[in-house]
């Protein structure tokens, strides 16, 4: 059966409804939204004064009414200990979105933890540990105890590089500027954590260092350049389905022409066109589809790229635009260096770089055009830079998304309106930590080391590398191993005799065991692996400030109460903090046990004044009672003043052509292409017949942690779909909804597959982390020089396993193109 809500009434908003600003806590682009609550006794009625639209709902409102809700936008949930009506519907009033949502942030509502409606009962309630061979319940002294204990015993035994860290850097949920401060201020501040990874790849580095080392921070326009700008460059970016209101609600707009106003408004009398774009993409996405059915086909480029070439791509551009003169020869000289080393070097010829790509000269020489060729009146021509996922975990990361900045700076782009060189973005970011110098560059590849039988505890916060880590067959059967040495050696003691406990540990790490505690909101993959599982609360159920992909920074404000026992991130840290201050002084550490002090918080408020408004930049100007006059606009980061009431913000970074550097200059870089550069690589794809891309899909969020007890989302996609030509599936006596395995030196896995026409042959594209089946099985170990994964580039061979199974069978392999 498809999948039907069964809701044929809901109730309506009364008037006096509580009230509360909500980010959207998936995806980078940060929608605004509202939550009202009211008593579930109450409910408001169709009259102008009996609502909170405040207007007459008897009548038939408009097509675009924002004075609706939807089914998914709605539950019941807990506040203060009581049952609440909940309505979650995006603000028509913020900036980001104006009014959309999305098909994630839409369901904010039905994600939500509810006994009464029986939403994501699957969240952890209360503290769990592995007792008489299970997972029990128990309370937070009881869990913290024996963490702290395990933990200073480690690092007693191998000092603080035996405590190995998996956490995440971001904002939204799982992160945010409370969070990543509390942790980071227990691994960096009170300790010094060297073997730690990120959340999204295996050592602790920088998605982008290229960027930063040049002087050009990543998030460096604002969402307006998008309708502002002649030009959009999107490189390895699906945004249709990754960043969907930024695309909808700022790309859209210049492509279909109607964000002319604001240009003639920004521009004056200079030439004011409507806006196109260049995708850079192996695949067609359906963003591509998209951008033609608003943009007419005239306006858009697919430049579908051999996988991971995008570097000699760009290198080309610089090339051709440098040769015709098309640079930006004023701001080059005002305000970078090395344009002319970094020019020679990368030097080459549209033939070449169209022979490593697949594209032709002429598709390279056009869309250098579309980029940089003066418009009539000889006017600057405005693009904008944009990239993503399929440049940040493609070949040679260094270098791809250096080659890229470069042009960026040769054409003048950077700190200008209509412009910017920018990550999309992933998560929300909410970066907020002490120094981590120590840790030292290339850092520690967390994984590798772990599977060399490492350290001997591991703390996750709120990733699963199970699903989502690259190597992830081998890491999975290494993992689990040395983790069930300790469950072995824990069953040999009596949970309630807790030296002896300890000690059973403690000789099972010493044999190669590794002692594993995870804090997140659910069960997980890695989860299963594990010792103690921690309850976090996440969005809404704590306040959480986060910015988004133009560093608009905005609170989240607390509307319902966590699961259980569940507490926010920052306090989870904090009290781990206490107690092995508790636990160093009773082994007489006094010294060493100082270091922990400065954990007393006792709200989420308390960690984000000691991080963020104590040590960020500007942060002095930002509390949360600021935050919430700001709404869901806030403002967008650095804080530069706080006047008028009001927080003062950065539109755009480097406006004033000065960049981060002891000069101000930005620095070009020197990025010849060297072919498929991470070990094993070219090798692999000289080996297996079939690339196997992989990324994203609009209904599913992440690895599928909420949507995989959302019967919305299981209900279309119950297995992980792997999109392929139909003639390849032809080839492979394959149907639609089959079952395959898709299979390579670093492991297997499996997925269903796709019928997809517009796919290359030989060229599939696989869902990434899902709990049904996990792509990373199949990712080589292979990363770039500073330890940067190399997801996309991935070959192997398919063969099928069984016919579409029962769960498939209403499934619509429709394409998921439409027309204008
Ligand atoms: N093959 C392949 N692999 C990839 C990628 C790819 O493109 N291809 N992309 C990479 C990228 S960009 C990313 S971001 C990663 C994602 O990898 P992960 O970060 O591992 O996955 P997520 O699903 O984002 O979240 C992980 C966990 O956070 C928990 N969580 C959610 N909210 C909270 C909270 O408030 N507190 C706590 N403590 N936990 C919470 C969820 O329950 C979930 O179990 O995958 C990476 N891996
Ligand atoms: N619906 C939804 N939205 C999300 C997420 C989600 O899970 N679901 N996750 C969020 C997160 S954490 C992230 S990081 C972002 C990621 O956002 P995106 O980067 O937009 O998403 P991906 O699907 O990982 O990859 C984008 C594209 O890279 C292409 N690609 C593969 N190889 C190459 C290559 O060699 N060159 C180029 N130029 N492109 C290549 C793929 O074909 C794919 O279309 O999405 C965020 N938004
Ligand atoms: S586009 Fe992103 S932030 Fe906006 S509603 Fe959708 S998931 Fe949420
Ligand atoms: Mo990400």
């Amino acid at each position: 059966m498809a999948y039907k809500r069964q809701i044929d009434r809901l109730p309506i908003i009364p008037k006096d409804a509580k009230e509360f600003n909500v980010t959207c806590h998936y995806c980078i682009v940060g929608c605004g939204y509202k939550a009202y609550t009211w008593p579930t006794n109450k409910q408001g009625g169709t009259a102008a004064d009996q609502n909170k639209f405040g207007v007459d709902l008897a009548k038939q409102q408009g097509a675009d009414t924002p004075n609706w809700y939807a089914p998914s936008m709605y539950n019941i949930v807990r506040q203060n200990g009581e049952d609440m009506h909940i309505v979650i519907k995006p603000d028509q009033d913020c900036v980001v979105n104006s009014g959309l949502g999305s098909v994630r942030g839409a369901r904010i509502a039905e994600m939500s933890y509810s006994q009464a409606r029986n939403t994501q009962l699957q969240r952890l309630t209360d503290p769990m540990v592995w007792r008489y061979g299970q997972m029990q319940p128990t309370g937070w002294e009881d869990a913290l105890d024996l963490v702290a204990r395990v933990t200073v015993a480690v690092i007693n035994d191998m000092g603080e590089d035996g405590l190995f860290v998996s956490a995440y850097d971001h904002g939204g949920a799982g992160g945010g500027y409370e969070n990543t401060w509390g942790t980071g201020k227990l691994y960096f501040g009170a300790m010094k954590v060297k073997n730690i990874r990120i959340h999204n790849r295996p050592a602790y580095n920088s998605e982008v260092h290229a960027t930063r080392d040049m002087g050009v921070g990543e998030l460096n326009n604002c969402y307006e350049d998008a309708e502002l700008a002649d030009t959009i460059v999107a490189v390895g970016t699906n945004a249709l389905e990754t960043q969907t209101n930024y695309f909808l609600n700022h790309w859209v707009p210049n492509l279909r022409g109607s964000s002319v106003d604001k240009k003639k408004a920004e521009f004056g009398a200079e030439p004011v066109d409507r806006g196109r774009i260049i995708v850079v993409d192996p695949r067609r996405t359906v963003t591509i589809n998209a951008c033609e059915a608003e943009a007419g086909k005239d306006g858009v480029m697919h430049l579908a790229v051999n996988s991971g070439t995008d570097l000699i791509l760009f290198n080309a551009w610089l090339t051709y635009i440098a040769s015709k003169g098309w640079i930006d020869k004023a701001f080059i000289d005002a305000s970078t260096k090395n344009f002319d080393k970094a020019r020679t070097a990368n030097n080459v010829s549209l033939d070449e770089a169209a022979r490593v790509t697949g594209l032709t000269a002429d598709q390279i020489r056009q869309s250098a055009e579309w980029i940089a060729q003066p418009k009539s009146g000889n006017a600057r021509r405005r693009t904008m830079f944009a990239y993503e996922k399929g440049l940040i975990w493609g070949n040679d990361n260094y270098r791809t998304n250096a080659a890229l900045v470069n042009l960026a700076l040769a054409t003048g782009n950077v700190g200008r309106p209509g412009g910017g060189c920018v990550r999309m973005g992933g998560h929300q970011e909410g970066y907020s930590r002490p120094s981590d110098a120590h840790v030292g560059r290339p850092a520690a590849y967390v994984d590798k080391l772990l599977m060399e039988g490492k350290g001997g505890v591991h703390h996750i916060w709120g990733c699963d590398h199970y699903k989502t880590t690259l190597n992830a067959f081998k890491f999975k059967q290494t993992y689990k191993r040395r983790t069930d040495m300790v469950k072995d050696a824990m069953m040999t003691a009596s949970y309630g005799d807790r030296a002896a406990m300890v000690n059973a540990i403690v000789d099972a790490i010493k044999k190669g065991g590794l002692f594993a505690v995870d804090v997140d909101i659910v069960p997980t993959k890695i989860g299963e692996a594990c010792h103690v599982w921690l309850p976090a609360a996440t969005s809404g159920e704590a306040n959480l400030t986060s910015m988004n992909g133009e560093r608009r920074m905005r609170l989240t404000e607390k509307y319902m109460d966590p699961p259980g026992q569940a507490m926010p991130d920052s306090l989870i840290a904090a009290r781990i903090a206490n107690h092995m201050e508790r636990v160093l002084h009773e082994q007489g550490k006094g010294k060493y046990a100082d270091q922990f002090k400065g954990f007393n918080w006792k709200t989420e408020e308390d960690a984000f004044m000691d991080g963020y408004h104590g040590h960020e930049k500007g942060g002095e100007f930002v509390t949360y009672e600021r935050l919430r006059v700001m709404g869901n606009n806030g403002f967008q980061e650095p804080a530069t003043a706080f006047r008028d009431g009001k927080i003062v913000g950065t539109k755009r970074l480097f406006a004033d052509g000065k960049f981060n550097s002891k000069d101000g200059k930005a620095t070009f870089m020197e990025t010849q292409w060297r072919g498929l550069q991470a070990a094993g690589k070219e090798e692999e794809r000289k080996k297996w017949p079939f690339l196997i891309n992989n990324g994203r899909a609009n209904v599913v969020w992440q690895s599928a942690y909420l949507d995989q007890k959302n019967e919305f989302v299981m209900d279309r996609m119950p297995y992980p779909f792997i999109q392929m030509n139909p003639q390849d599936m032809a080839d492979l006596k394959l149907n639609q909804g089959d079952l395959v395995e898709v299979y390579n030196d670093n492991g297997s896995t499996q997925a269903m597959v796709y019928p997809t026409a517009s796919a290359k042959r030989k060229q599939t594209f696989m869902l990434f982390g899902y709990p049904t089946g996990v792509v990373g099985n199949v990712v080589s170990a292979g990363v770039n020089e500073f330890i940067v994964p190399n997801y996309k580039q991935t070959w192997g061979g398919i063969r099928k396993i069984a016919d579409a199974p029962e769960g498939v069978k209403h499934l619509s392999f429709k394409s998921d193109e439409y027309t204008a």
